[in-house]
């Protein structure tokens, strides 16, 4: 492991897939590497890409990694496959899309499956997103279809994030809805050739009046991703939102508060998957559970019964590795 640790830290890209496998699959092998990573971390600056399907987010990823390149800065590409049949053919497309990128030493890309993954996806995520950080990325780019909470969460991980709507009566509304209005640090309107494009860019503006204030406005920018339009406003926008975050020290009060909740949210995923093991050996657990199953308690008054008793906690932790 300590070869692959330092491969990673001199950028090797072998060494990265293996780590991030090795994360996918939860393996413990992966938390004292990453402590041996995490000195080297903190300098790789995270763009999140997310809106709801088909809107051109891999089409904008594509043409801002072009435009890394340019700069020659390192990249790092985290889609998040969201596995589900509708977006069956998306990988594939992606990677037609990408083929350049594909061939070129300075990016990375990977995706990473909803499905399958060991300690849930913004957790990997995260992860995935500091080894590539470590890897001396200068920049990551992590793309997610914007629908439901483990892809709002995913977007946790952005300094900057980017949501994407195409010109389509309803898309804001739908927007709105899904929770992305709140974590829009940016707005494109890509698909600017289609009809509509000044109503949509006019219906985002008008909702954002009436959200709240947050010291940063959030622009409304229109692109054609197809054609390569308006990537280069998008990218100065991008740093504008970072040079915000810099000056007003956000950045690092926004990533530190970030780690305190990642760890929290840990420490609370392993008690309560350790504490559910624990419990379902429990006989006293298991019989009012039974009674539950059968009809005979009622779930609410069962369980605070069960959760009152002054010797549960004693009981649980005796047979336990955390007590
Ligand atoms: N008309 C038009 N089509 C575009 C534009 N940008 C992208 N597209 C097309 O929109 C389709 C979807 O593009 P993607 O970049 O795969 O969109 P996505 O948001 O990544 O899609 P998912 O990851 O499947 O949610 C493709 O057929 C693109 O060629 C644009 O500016 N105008
Ligand atoms: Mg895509």
């Amino acid at each position: 492991m300590d070869a692959v640790v330092s491969s990673l830290l001199e950028g090797d890209h072998r060494a990265l897939s293996r780590l991030i496998s090795l994360m996918e699959r939860g393996d413990p092998q992966v938390g004292p590497a990453m402590e041996r990573l995490f000195p080297h971390t903190g300098s790789a600056y995270c763009i999140g890409i997310t809106g709801p399907p088909g809107v051109g987010k891999s089409s904008l990823v594509n043409a801002l990694v072009q435009l890394e390149r340019g700069d020659g800065r390192q990249v790092g590409v985290v889609a998040v496959d969201p596995s589900s049949p509708f977006s069956g053919g998306a990988l594939l497309g992606d990677r037609v899309r990408m083929e350049r990128h594909y061939l070129d030493p300075g990016v990375f890309i990977r995706s990473i499956a909803t499905r399958g993954t060991e300690g849930g996806v913004p957790r990997v995520i995260k992860g995935v997103v500091r080894l590539l950080d470590a890897a001396a990325k200068d920049v990551v780019l992590v793309e997610t279809v914007g629908v439901g909470q483990t892809e709002l969460d995913v977007m946790q991980v952005a300094d900057t994030v980017v949501v994407v709507l195409v010109p389509e009566l309803g898309d804001a509304v739908q927007a709105l809805k899904a929770g992305l209005m709140e974590i829009a640090d940016i707005y494109v309107v890509n698909k600017g050739d289609l009809g509509g494009t000044d109503r949509m860019v006019n219906a985002i503006e008008s909702m954002l009046h009436t959200g709240p204030a947050r010291g940063w406005t959030p622009p409304v920018l229109v692109t054609q991703a197809m054609n390569e339009t308006g990537i280069q406003e998008l990218k100065g926008a991008i740093q504008a939102h970072r040079n915000h975050l810099e000056q007003s020290q956000h950045l690092e009060a926004q990533r530190q508060r970030r780690h305190a909740a990642e760890f929290l949210a840990i420490v609370e995923e392993e008690l309560g998957r350790r504490t559910r093991e624990m419990a379902l050996r429990d006989p006293d657990i298991r019989a009012a559970l039974g009674a539950v199953q059968d009809g005979q308690a009622e779930p609410y008054s069962a369980a605070m019964r069960v959760l009152r008793d002054p010797s549960l906690g004693s009981r649980l932790f005796a047979q336990s590795d955390i007590g």
